[in-house]
Parts: structure tokens; sequence; C-alpha cells
């Protein structure tokens, strides 16, 4: 057996692979850790390890809710240990990952928060009620961005609804989940969730489990198409959220100086490596330079650096291939034409570092703005009128959020409600909140994550229909 001090975690106890895999610092493009690659047999136990928790599980809500909150307690205990693993697998800046954790943490507190439902239709001669059940076992799989912010999206609602978990994150970014499964161990009964890594196709097989009844996974579109046929002859329920190409539009009365910051930020946050993140922003011809010019100002005083030193404020890409491919998006915009108002190319060093960049004088067809950059980079694209710019922000597969920018917000709210994505933004492009739905339209996404509807997707309906007397 390898040397492994990241142990998967499976009904309760520590689990270490014969095989393990290497985990890449994005600051250092070097390998730092070792993570355990689960078997397929391993796979089994952990699947099986959920089933048999789930008869004790499902009952006792009340029970579910006080794990939950016992569990966000944890989290914030173990906050340093996590807060680590985060920045040296992703890359982000150790603030940003103690935001993270404080954010899984509430994610845990408000789905607590919530309650199932039970419907009484009627209550007579006959008693007709409404139930939301859970399903069984959960199949949760991450991506690299926001690792502990997207498991607890998932299992928290899994968990509370009555389901039992099996969670597998990103390779790239494995340490941080099998961290929170070994110190969740004490506040949650064994094999209610389970945590295990391994290389792909760990995921596919997690996947199309015959045990797994429900598959809840966020990641790439092209992967989600496949998580959603694979679920198909089973008829596995699933969730899936697949990212955007999020677009923001300024009006012309925008104030510029109240708004650059927030919206510069609404772009770059996290090195632009959130699905939920501005990803192309339309802007009245009138006004192009000016906030071209703020933009870029902005982009050329981030710290960038390791995320382990103090005062940065933006990580490396978190990834070699993402790095690889936000290099290619810009070079084939600068080779069509366009501008790097600021930045257009990496950062000197080994790391996956690459300079926060504002691209000008491109227009839609350019692939950075047709598609997902997922990265450092936004592209400023000038409009002539309002009619124009909403259909081209809606003028995609991709259908996240949206965001418009007044000094009018009802206005602006006017031109939100037109935009074909789950979330509307008016002088924001923000994060989802726990108790607020997130869902993706179009190729963004099938299904909905957070608060009710959320809580509502880990279970199935019934219906209870007694009659009394004869
Ligand atoms: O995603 P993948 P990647 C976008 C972003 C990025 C692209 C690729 O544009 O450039 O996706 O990132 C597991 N069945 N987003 O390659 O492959 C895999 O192990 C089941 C958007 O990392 O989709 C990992 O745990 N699972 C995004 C997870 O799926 C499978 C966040 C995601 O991997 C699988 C990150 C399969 N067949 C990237 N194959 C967002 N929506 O926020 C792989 N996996």
């Amino acid at each position: 057996m390898s040397e492994q001090n990241h142990p998967m975690t499976v009904g309760g106890k520590d689990v270490h692979t014969v095989d393990t895999f290497g985990v890449h610092n994005p600051a250092t493009g070097r390998v730092f850790a070792q993570a355990p690659d689960c078997s397929p047999a391993q796979l089994d136990d952990a699947v099986q390890a959920a089933a048999d928790a789930f008869p004790l599980w499902r009952d006792d809500m009340d029970a579910r809710r006080s794990a939950l909150l016992a569990a966000a307690a944890r989290i914030e205990e173990s906050a340093e240990e996590l807060v680590t693993l985060l920045t040296l697998e992703q890359g982000k800046p150790l603030a940003d990952a103690r935001f993270e954790v404080m954010v899984t943490a509430m994610t845990l507190r408000g789905t607590a928060a919530l309650d199932v439902p039970r419907e009484v239709i009627r209550d007579d001669e006959e008693r007709i009620e409404v139930l939301h059940q859970p399903m069984g076992v959960v199949a949760a799989i991450t991506p690299w961005n926001v690792p502990l912010i997207q498991a607890a999206m998932k299992f928290a609602p899994a968990l509370l609804a009555g389901n039992t978990v099996v969670l597998k994150p990103s390779p790239f970014t494995p340490l941080s989940s099998l961290a929170l499964g070994v110190v969740l161990r004490d506040v949650l009964p064994p094999g209610v969730l389970n945590v295990i890594s391994g290389r792909d196709p760990l995921g596919a097989q997690l996947a199309e489990h015959p045990l797994v009844r429900k598959v809840t996974f966020t990641g790439s579109v092209a992967t989600g198409k496949h998580v959603a046929a694979s679920a198909a002859p089973d008829l596995k329920r699933i969730t899936l959220e697949l990212g955007g190409n999020d677009a923001g539009i300024l009006l012309d009365d925008v104030d510029l100086d109240a708004m650059a910051e927030k919206l510069f930020w609404g772009a770059f946050v996290n090195c632009g490596q959130i699905c939920a993140a501005m990803k192309r922003l339309y802007v009245p011809r009138a006004r192009y330079t000016e906030v071209v010019d703020a933009l870029a100002d902005r982009a050329r005083s981030v710290q960038v650096g390791d995320g382990m030193l103090p005062g940065v404020q933006m990580g490396p890409l978190a990834t070699a291939p993402q790095f690889a491919r936000v290099q290619e998006l810009v070079s084939d915009a600068l080779a069509g034409g366009a501008t790097a108002a600021a930045g257009g190319r990496r950062l000197d060093g080994d790391g996956y570092f690459f300079a926060p960049t504002i691209l000008r004088d491109l227009e839609d067809g350019v692939r950075v703005v047709d598609e997902e950059q997922f990265g450092p980079v936004l592209p400023v694209i000038p409009y002539d009128d309002v009619e124009e710019a909403v259909a081209r922000a809606n003028g995609t597969h991709f259908g996240l959020d949206g965001s418009v920018w007044s000094a009018d917000p009802e206005r602006a709210a006017a031109v939100a409600a037109r935009l074909e994505c789950g979330t509307s933004w008016v002088n924001t492009h923000g994060m989802p909140a726990p108790g607020v739905s997130f869902s993706g339209h179009k190729w963004s996404g099938l299904g909905v994550a957070n608060g009710l509807a959320g809580l509502l997707s880990y279970t199935e309906t019934k219906v209870l229909h007694v009659v009394r007397g004869r």
C-alpha cells in the first residue's frame, strides 16, 4: 500500500487504496500530495455503506437536522486545516479559502433551517397527503473551482431529505473533500456521508452504479450530457449544474465610479473560475473606452501570486488544462484583432499564473466571447442599443446567470427580467445564496439547487390516500 495521509471515508472509517495519484499545487505546478485512487471494489463498498446506512437515517428528521448543525460547527472548528488544503490544491488565496469554508458551514446551517413539507390536500372522510420521501443513495460529483461549497450544496440537502451520500470530488482537488469526510465522522453516523477519490473513470462508475438512485453533478456541459445519458437506462434522477457564459449589460446611465469595483470582481472572483461569474460584458458604445479603462486599471492593480502568501488577491488557474485553455482562447482573440487593455499573457514562473486580462475590440463570434473561458479574462464588447445587447446575451446555449447595471435599478430590472437564465442580477453579479434557488436554463443545467426546490429535488413525491369508513 502506498503511503497516504488523506484517507477516504467509507462507513465512517479510513480506507486506503493500493494506487494513488499526484495532486498538483497550481502555484508551483508540482505534485505536493498523493490521493487515494479508489478501486471498483472499493467503490462498491462505499455505495454499499451508504445503502446500509439509509434505513436508519431516513426516518428521523430532527436527528438529521441536529447532525447538520453539528457538522457546520465541526467545519468551523477545523477551518484552518481545510483552508490550507484548499489553497494548496486549488490555488485560491487563503482569505478566499477561509470565505469558502465559512460559506460551506453556512450552507449546512441554511439547509438545516429548511423543512420537507407535508401537504394535506384533504382530511375528512378521506385523508390525502402529499409526502416527499428520500430516494436512497445519492452520488455527489463535484468540480475543482469551489470544492467544499459544491460538496455542501449537494450533500446537505441530500442528507436533510433523508438520503445517504457518496461524494466524489474532482481529481484535481480531492484533498479538502477527503479531509471533510474525516472531520465529519464524529457528527454523522457511519455510512451516511462517504467520501472517495480517484482518477476518472471513477466519476462515470459512480454515476452508473446500480445502487445509486440520484446523481447530483456540477461540471462541464460535455460531462453533464454523459451523466444524463448514463442515468437514462436506470432512470436515475439527476441534477446538473453545467456552467455558463454569463453576460453583463451596462446601461448608458451607469455610475461607473460606484460600480467599477463590483463589476470587476463579478468577473474575476476566484480567478474567474466560478460558474456564476460574468464571462462577457456588453457596454454602450459611447461609454466603451471609459469602461474598458476603468476595468483595465483594476486588472493591473490586482496582486497575483501564490495564495499562501499574505496580500495576494488572486491565485493561479486551478489546473494545467484550464491554464492551457485560457491561453488558447486569449491567443485566438488577439490573433483575430482583439486588444489586451490589460494582461493578455501568462505570468513568469512555474505555476499556472495568468495576468488579469481585459480584452477590447472584439465582437460575438470570437471564441472567448462565445465559449466559457473560466479564467481571469473579460471580453468587453460594444453595443448600440439595449435590444441588441439582450439578444446577444441570450444568443447562446448557456443560461446560468446574467446581470444589468444602471443608476436606475428598476429600469435595469426590466431588462434583467428578459435575460434567458436562472438568475438575473441588478448592479451585482454574485454567488448563489444557500436559501435561494439556483438553476441553469438551456445547457447550463437541469433541475434546481438550494432552497426548498433544491431540497425537494432529493425526494420522490408520494401520495398517501386513506379512505376512512366504507
Ligand atoms: O470538468 P468535468 P473539468 C467547466 C469549465 C472547465 C470545464 C472542464 O468550463 O473548463 O468545465 O472542467 C467528474 N461521469 N467547469 O474537466 O470533466 C470529474 O472527475 C461522471 C464548469 O474539471 O465536467 C469531476 O469530479 N462524472 C464548472 C467532475 O466530473 C465524471 C466547474 C467535473 O469534471 C465523468 C468546473 C463522467 N463521465 C468546470 N467524467 C461549473 N459548472 O461550475 C468526469 N467526471
